[in-house]
Formats: C-alpha cells, structure tokens, sequence
C-alpha cells in the first residue's frame, strides 16, 4: 500500500539566507506558518518591485510514525525558483525551477528527524523566468507530501513521474481506441486495469476500446481511469480521455471531427492577499468563474501550474495551453533549465486530456534578438515534446513586433501572437490588419491569438473612453472590437484574453493600482466582473441566460443624454428607465440605447424572466473621482497644436523625427525610460527593441505622450522646448 501524508503545518519559516545546520539550529525562533505559503503575499502585490527575492528556509521535525514505511520519498509541488532540501544534516536535493514536482528519497530514518528546505526566488542568470510581467513568489506554495512506499513500487524519483503513462488513440472512422499503458518500477510483473479489462505484463499494456465514449470539451468531458498495481500493493492511477483533434489553416481547431473554435482566456495562478499560495476552493472557484463566462479555453501562463488545475480542467472539458517559464528574454545559461521544465511539464502532465498543445515560450524575442542560440533552444525543446509525446502539437507565443517571416516560426507546429494594438501602441484595426495580413501571406500556416487585453480599474469612467485612461468604459470598447474581429476570422484556431483575472505585476504602477497588471476581466480579489467579462459571457455561454446592463458603477454622468448598453446573450431587450419603457431592440450580444438624463434614475433591463438593475444620476460637474489622469481628462481639447512653429520641432513630429537628431533625441529619450519604467520590467527591458522603435517611430510624440497618460503642462513645457530647437 502507498500512503500518503500532506505536510501542511508544524513548518517554521526563517527569513535568512543562512546555512543549513544554522536554520535547523535556530528553527525555533523562526514563524509558525502552515503551507502552502509564500513570503511575498504582502510584498509582491503593493508595487515598487521591491519584493523580498532571496533565501528562505522552511524547517519541519518529522516523527518516525509520520515517516512509516519501507521506502519513504518526500514530494514539493513547487518551490519557487530553486531549492535545496536537507534531511538529518544531509543535502538531499537541489531543484531549479519553480513551477514543478520534485521528489527525493529520505533514507536513514532515526526517531525524530528534521527536514529543512531552503527556497530561492533571487535574480539567476540560468533559472527562467527572470524577466517577466508577474510577481515571482518565493515560498513552498503547493503541497509537500510524504509517500511511503513498499520496497516494490512505481518509479517516483524520475523528473517527478506519476509512474504511470496513457497514450489514448482514436480512430475516427471506427471511434475505438487504442490505449497504451505504460509503467514504470522495479518489479516482475503489473497488473493494469483499464475499462473493466485487467492485463498482467511487464510495464506496458495495450487495451481496446470499441465505441470510445469521447472526451467531448464542455459538452461532454468523459474520462476514464488507468490503474495499474503491483504484486507489493503499491498502486498508481491515472484518469485519461479519448479524443482526437486538429488544426486546419483555414477553418482553425476541429475536436473530434468537428469544428470547435477555441475561444476562451488565460490564468496565471495567483489572488489578492494570498500571492501564488492557493487553495483547492481557490483553484475550483477560479475554474467556477471559467464556466461562468463559458470559456472553452484556457491558457495556462507563464508556467506549469498546479495539478489539481489540470484536473479540473479535464473534469470541466476546458481545452488547455499548457507552457514552460521561457519567456520575454533568452538567456544564454538558461537553455539546460528550459529543457528540464520542458521534461518535467510533459512527464507529469501527459495524461490530461484537457491539455492539446505544449508552448515552447513567450515573448521570448522581446528583450532579445533572433540569434543561432535562440534558435537552437527553440528547436531541441520542439525535438523533446515531439520526442516525449506524439500526439500533441506544439506552439509558441509570439511579441508582436516579431517580423512574420522570422525563422523561429517555421520551428512550432502551429503559431501564435499576442497583440495589444489598441492598447499599448497603435489602433484596433491594426489587430484586424496584422491577421489578414498574416493570412494572406501564410494561408497554410495555422495562426492564433494567444493574447490581447486592455487594462481596466473599476473606478474609473467614462462616456468617451480613450485607448490608456485606464476606464472600464475602454476595456470594454476595447473587447467589442477584438470580439468581433475574432468572430469575422474563424481561421483564429486559439484566442485568449489577456486575462481573465487581474494578478500582480509588483514592477507595475499604473492605472491607479500598485504593482497590479489590471487587464483582467475580473479583479484579483475576485469580487468584481467588469463590464467587459459579461461581453463575453453573452457570447460564449449558452447555457445562463442574462441580461447585464453596462456601466452601473458609471452612476455620476455629467450630460443631458446617456448611452445605456446591455450585454446580453437573449435577442430582445427591452430598457425601462423609471419603470417607463424606452424601447425594445433586437440584436445580438450588444444592445445600445440612448436616455435623457435629469435627476436620479433607475435603469432596468429585461428580457422575459432576465432583468438587471442600476441606478445612475446627472451631476453638474465630472465625477473627479472616476479620472485617473486628472490632469489630461479635464481637458478635452487638451493640445492645440495651431500655434507651433513648422521650421521647429515639436511635439506634433513623430518620434522617429525626434529621435533623428541628437539634441531631441536627448531630451525625449529620458521622458520614455520613465514612462517605460512605470509599466514594469518587461516594458523596460523590451525598450530598446529595434522593431518597437520602428513601430512608435510612425507615431507622433503627441499620441506616445497621451497613450503614456501625461498631462497637459508637461507636454506644453516639452513642445516649448522642441520649439527652441530649428530643425
Ligand atoms: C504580454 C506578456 C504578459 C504580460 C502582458 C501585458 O505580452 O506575455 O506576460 O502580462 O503582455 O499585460 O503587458
């Protein structure tokens, strides 16, 4: 028999970066926490980017009784970024990368016994990722287990294998599956039981499986289970399901056999308050939230995340994109730890049906340039998924300033970009540009959509949102553009919004928030869905029928009439204002009216047995409070560029302009390293990308300036300089 021990409590947490027998020496004076934990739930979310990255160590006694057993592994699910773990005074593990299961075997058992376990998240040329628009929790911030084993027993020790690997294939024409179990341990024989069938084999089985019944996505997630035992008792088991899919060019993802655009959002793993330290309600409620807005899709960025994540999404038939750390910059070091998470992504998660693509990076040439090493790294981690699972593609998330016709998209099976046009840089046609483009140029390769966003605090408002003023107004708008765009490119086979939560950035100072990336649909803490989360659930989700009207914390408008929006997944809604009724419209997802406003009023929408209510007034003065930059939203017609003298500079030139000569480029490059600053370490470190200068030097200095939220004096103080200056 395995049994199985969660080491929840008895830790004590030393903030030091110490030696190992000085931390077990001085363990008692160090904090009483409980795992799973992380020492940057304060630090890593109030911004600054100053959170505590180093050293720590977590010590625990172990009694002989809590180690029983013939052979006796310790399991970490996740140490953020390398750890070393000590039993009795002996190192028995180093483990870089913080995203994954370890084990090691504890042997020497005496009657009391001290586990100790040093965990580092500090800067590392050779550990990924380093550079990257969330916060890197340190801590031991998944279960850590104890699984006692009989002295014949399925391999633990291998890249944190589950011992057991089922390789489902369909056939389409029959629907029956071939289904191979493979083992692995140090015994004669297993006995493997799939379906009500036992075979008795060395450690591989093939099994039949006429009229599979499939694993469906959301209509019908069926999953069977593998189990396999050994003559000792020891028994592993592993839950897989039957299907078959593919990626068409021209008519995106078909899951078996039929056409299923995947259309759904991405998840990092993190909360307000809690940092990466989650819970098993944390995991279920965000997966709650998933089915809520009808996702069929997740992508689960920038890591791998924790099993029981995986588990639900094969439990609620949620396609996922599952990655390793390798992102944003390419690091010469790094190449043997990116191999190593690769390996250990594949080995513990092969069996999830829910996972049908593995991503290779993202954004990786954003701070560093299309060389041979990048290449060469690309294509051995290409090499091993194809290597280590057959039956699954590969892909990566590419920046949108990678030129389409560079040579590491010809590595992946399928491609991806993330564009934020729209948003950082540029208009929303340009999404719609890049992809007809792209598709025209490459109408045989597979392209998606692997991220695009617009940051949004619910406090702020307004009735003519802008691309930056950080509105729920523009997010929303935002989203509506790229929904439809979507919808009129069924060739997309994945499209992911950046992202359905917002999680911590602690670089970020933005958007009112510290170290908040605030692109998420629903806030980190989980309690608000804003506006444009109920765009998306009108379009995606079948089954709860709604109607929600748009904007009900807008309440203080200062103008005599007012657009009412109502994102609704029923054709008709009809809008009462004051229990008047305004009018009835047809339509699909988006149904817009327009009201006078004098006064307090209640608005409701309905449609048959949906309604939803709100209550907004006319004020005489803008809300401030609804503004971020207060200084560039009070001015409508906040530049008047009239008055510049041609012969000179000024800040109506674009920024290539400026920076084509050296005293204005003196003067504006300082402006944007601050601004860049502001956004966080990747927007920092992807600066000086040649293709991102190219772009923004099309733009004026006027529109980078309004995009970077500066107001109005600053940006005449910067013209009156330029105008000094003759061109
Ligand atoms: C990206 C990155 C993601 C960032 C996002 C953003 O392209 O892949 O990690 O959080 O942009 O919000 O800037």
């Amino acid at each position: 028999m395995r049994k199985i021990t969660v080491l929840k409590d008895g830790w004590k947490f030393l903030k030091a970066d110490i030696p190992a027998e000085t931390a077990v020496k001085y363990a008692a004076q160090g904090e009483d926490v409980v795992l799973p934990h992380t020492w940057n739930a304060k630090d890593g979310q109030d911004g600054g980017n100053d959170y505590h990255r180093g050293t720590c160590w977590y010590v625990r006694t172990l009694s002989k009784e809590e180690l029983a057993g013939d052979r006796v592994f310790l399991e970490i699910n996740g140490a953020n970024h390398t750890a070393e773990v000590w039993f009795n005074g002996v190192q028995i593990a180093h483990h870089e990368g913080g995203y994954s299961t370890f084990r090691a075997e504890l042997t020497d058992i005496q009657d009391e016994n001290v586990l100790a376990v040093s965990v580092n998240n500090a800067d590392s040329d050779r550990v990924y990722p380093q550079k990257a628009d969330f916060t890197f929790y340190g801590g031991l911030y998944r279960e850590v287990r104890i699984i006692a084993v009989p002295e014949e027993h399925f391999e633990l020790l291998k890249d944190g294998t589950p011992g057991i690997k089922v390789t489902p294939v369909v056939d389409p024409e029959t629907g029956t599956a071939e289904v191979t179990v493979e083992t692995w341990h140090n015994a004669e024989s297993v006995e493997i039981t799939v379906n009500g069938e036992t075979k008795h084999v060395q450690n591989k089985a093939v099994f039949t499986i006429p009229h599979a019944h499939l694993w469906d996505g959301v209509n019908d997630p069926y999953l069977y289970t593998a189990e396999a035992k050994l003559a000792s008792g020891d028994a592993v088991s592993a839950r897989f399901g039957c299907r078959y899919y593919r990626c068409d060019p021209e008519k995106g993802f078909f899951l078996n056999g039929k056409s299923y655009p995947l259309r759904g959002v991405s998840r990092h793993q993190d909360r307000a308050g809690k940092g990466n330290a989650l819970s098993i309600e944390d995991h279920r409620s965000d997966m709650e939230i998933i089915k809520e807005i009808g996702a069929n899709t997740v992508r689960l960025a920038h890591y791998q995340h924790a099993q029981e994540f995986y588990d639900l999404c094969d439990e609620n038939g949620i396609v996922v994109w599952a990655e390793i750390p390798y992102i944003t910059m390419h690091m010469k070091n790094g190449r043997e730890n990116t191999v190593q998470a690769m390996r250990e992504l594949i080995t513990q998660c092969y069996n999830h049906p829910s996972i049908a693509v593995w991503g290779l990076s993202n954004e990786i040439t954003a701070a560093s340039a299309v060389d041979e090493d990048l290449l060469e790294n690309h294509r051995i981690l290409n090499d091993l998924c194809h290597h280590m699972d057959s039956t699954r593609l590969t892909t990566m998330a590419n920046v949108f300033m990678l030129e389409t016709d560079s040579p590491i998209l010809d590595i992946p099976d399928i491609n991806s970009y993330n564009l934020y046009f729209g948003w950082y840089l540029g208009d929303l046609d340009q999404n719609d540009e890049f992809f007809d483009e792209y598709h025209a140029k490459y109408p045989d390769r597979v392209i998606g959509f692997s991220e695009y966003g617009a940051d949004a605090n619910p406090a702020f408002h307004s009735s003519r949102p802008e691309r930056s003023d950080y509105t729920e107004e523009y997010q929303a708008l935002y989203h509506e553009h790229i929904w439809k765009m979507i919808e009129d490119r069924p060739y997309l086979w994945a499209t992911h919004v950046w992202n359905l939560f917002d999680f911590a950035a602690d670089g970020r100072d933005e958007g009112g928030k510290h170290g908040e990336n605030q692109k998420g649909l629903v806030t980190m803490d989980r309690r608000t869905r804003k506006d444009a989360f109920y765009l998306y659930k009108a379009a995606w989700n079948k089954q709860e029928k709604f109607v929600h009207l748009y904007g009900r914390r807008y309440e203080n408008r200062a103008e005599d009439t007012t657009e009412i929006k109502v994102y609704s997944n029923c054709d008709t809604v009809t809008l009462f204002v004051d229990g008047k009724e305004i009018g009835t419209k047809n339509g699909h997802l988006v149904f817009t009216f327009r009201i006078d406003l004098n006064g307090e009023h209640e608005v409701r929408a309905v449609s048959g047995e949906y309604t939803d209510t709100m209550t907004i007034r006319r004020v005489s003065e803008p809300d401030e409070s609804y503004i971020f930059n207060k200084a560039a939203g009070q001015v409508t017609n906040w530049f008047d560029a009239g008055e510049n003298d041609p012969a000179c500079f000024s800040v109506e030139d674009t920024y290539g302009e400026l920076l084509g000569n050296e005293q204005t480029k003196a003067i504006i490059s300082g402006m944007m390293e601050k601004g860049a600053s502001e956004r966080g370490d990747v927007a920092a470190a992807v600066k000086d990308n040649p293709a991102l200068i190219r772009m923004m030097s099309r733009m004026t200095m006027l529109s980078l300036l309004k995009q970077g939220g500066a107001d109005e004096e600053s940006v005449r103080q910067l013209n009156r300089i330029l105008q000094g200056i003759r061109k």
